[in-house]
Formats: structure tokens, sequence, C-alpha cells
């Protein structure tokens, strides 16, 4: 198996991150965002092809919770494809020709180090809170979005739990602060997590239809259609709220109120057979069918915008 077919130790994707700026000068930078609770370094990396000026973007993060793998896998599997395939798939080259994409492979690197050592199960980021003996907050329970309603939980020994405030954790607040800084240029916003195999899109801490919930509904169908007929998988889609259940402080929720229209979250494979310890030749398959996704879903936004 290649590189990409394999899941990676966090020590592995830093390495990954300085050889993939190196090998690629001038179309790739590493972009600091900020630093975890253990003080690991939180990068982006910014693929930009060509220097048109009022160019737009798009953002992709991964990992924001540890155990979901093959989320960091499908961010290093983008990057990869987006440099290799430039000029020879049409597709991926309309899209870098009008936006610049953000991919931030690790989310939440002290977590993600957590599954690799202490406990593959392991979700939230590792902080401590002043008042008990719990570790760690649900990093897509801490954002401003209808912060800590039902849905999540103010316990910090559960999986949910949102933290002390909106944006306690270091890791939300690297994120977001980037976002408010570049949100407009910033179109589109991609989560990836797993499992379950859904498209979702805004929102989740409430019922309501977002202003432009028939757009985003269309765009999330088109992509599960493609995918049942290019890779015969099923991928339900709809708002969070109404499709999985009703969850607050979502990063997904949080850019789309910042501005950000088009944001989506993915969960990735399988349906449950594996859960979240989706063996590593299910990598390709399962990045392929979700890069599909990306680009009718970029397309879309490219056309609409
Ligand atoms: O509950 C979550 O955070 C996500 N599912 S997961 O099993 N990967 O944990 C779904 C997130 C959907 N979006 C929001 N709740 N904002
Ligand atoms: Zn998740």
């Amino acid at each position: 198996s290649t590189f990409y077919e394999r899941y990676h130790s966090l020590e592995d994707i830093y390495y990954w991150i300085n050889r993939t700026t190196q090998d690629n000068p001038g179309t790739v930078k590493a972009i600091l965002l900020g630093s975890s609770y253990e003080k690991r370094p939180i990068y982006a990396l910014k693929i930009s092809l060509n220097n048109r000026p009022n160019k737009k973007a798009m953002w992709i993060d991964c990992g924001i919770h540890a155990r979901e793998w093959i989320s960091p896998a499908f961010c290093l599997w983008f990057v990869q494809y987006s440099l290799s395939f430039y000029r020879i798939n049409h597709d991926i080259t309309q899209i870098l020709d009008n936006m610049d994409v953000y991919v931030l492979p690790v989310f939440n690197p002290d977590g993600y180090r957590y599954t690799w050592t202490n406990n593959r199960m392991w979700r939230k980021n590792r902080s401590y809170s002043k008042d008990s003996w719990c570790i760690g907050v649900d990093l897509n329970r801490n954002f401003d979005a209808n912060w800590c309603t039902e849905g999540a939980s103010s316990d910090p020994c559960t999986e949910i739990y949102c933290g002390a405030f909106p944006e306690s954790e270091p890791e939300s607040q690297a994120v977001a602060n980037f976002l408010r800084s570049h949100k407009d240029t910033i179109q589109l916003y991609l989560t990836i997590h797993s499992y379950s195999q859904m498209l979702l899109f805004p929102y989740s801490y409430t019922y309501d239809q977002a202003e432009n919930h028939n757009d985003l509904l269309e765009m999330a169908q088109e992509a599960a259609q493609q995918i049942r007929r290019h890779y015969r998988n099923t991928y339900k889609y709809g708002a969070g709220a109404q499709t999985i259940y009703l969850a607050p402080g979502g990063s997904d929720d949080w850019a789309y109120n910042l501005g950000i229209k088009y944001s989506f979250t993915f969960e990735l494979q399988d349906q449950g057979r594996y859960g979240f310890l989706l063996p590593p030749s299910h990598i390709s398959k399962a990045c392929n069918e979700a890069l599909l996704a990306v680009k009718i879903i970029a397309l879309k936004v490219i056309e609409k915008t």
C-alpha cells in the first residue's frame, strides 16, 4: 500500500506537512494557526495554484475528533490528489484555478496523539477542567453557536462536554480566529468526521431551516447521488438536527453564522461495521468517494458565487 493508504502517527503527519511544503515551494505554505492545550503546533496548509487577484477560498478541516482516523487520512489524500492531478483532472483544475484551499489535517493534535498511545477511542481534546478530574472538551461543542444547549453537556465527564465557555479551548480558538480573519475570502467550509456516511449542513443547533436550505440540500443531494452512481455506496444528507441529532456549538453552524454560507459536515465511512476502526484497506475507497463529494460541492459554489 502507498503512504496515503495507511494511517499515520502525529509525528509522521508533522513530518509530512514539512515535506509537502518543501517539495512544493510557491504552491503550498504551512500556516501556524496556534497551539494545542499541550502546546503542539496547529498547522494548516494553503494550496494556491495561480496568483489571480481576488481569488476566493475554501477550507477543509480534519481530525477535530481524535478517534476518527479516516478524517486526517482524508486531508492528506486531498492534498496529495490536488498536487498530483492539477492540470490532469478537469474538476480539480477548475477548483484550484478559482479557489485557494486551506487544509487543516489535525484539528486536535493532543487527542489524536492520545489515540495512538493510550486510548484508541478518545474523542475530545486533552484539557484539564478546574473543578473535575475528568479530561477533555468536545471541540465540536465548544463553538459559539447556541453553545451548551440541548445536545451538549456541561459535565466534564461526558463525551459531549462543551467546555467552560465558548472557544474556551486553544484549538477551537485558533480555528475560529483564522476563519474570522479570512471570512471575506472563504466561501466554503468543510469539516470531516466519521462514521455513518452522511453529508450534513446547518443547522444542527436548531430544527429551524437555514436561509439557503434548498441550495445546501440540492448540493448535498447531488453529491450523494454521484457517490451512489460511481461507488455504489449510500450517503444520507440533510440538515444536521433533522438528520442525526440536535448538537449545538459545532464548527459548521458557527462558520455558517459567521457568513460562510456553504458549510458542510461530512461523516465518512463506514455505517458501523468497523466504525472508528475502519481498516486501512478501506482508506482509498472512503477517500475517493468523499473527494468526489468535495469536488461536486466546490464546483457548485464556484458556479453560484
Ligand atoms: O456529533 C458530532 O459532533 C458529529 N458527529 S460525530 O459522530 N463525528 O461526533 C456531527 C456534527 C454535526 N454538526 C453539528 N453538530 N454542528
Ligand atoms: Zn466527529
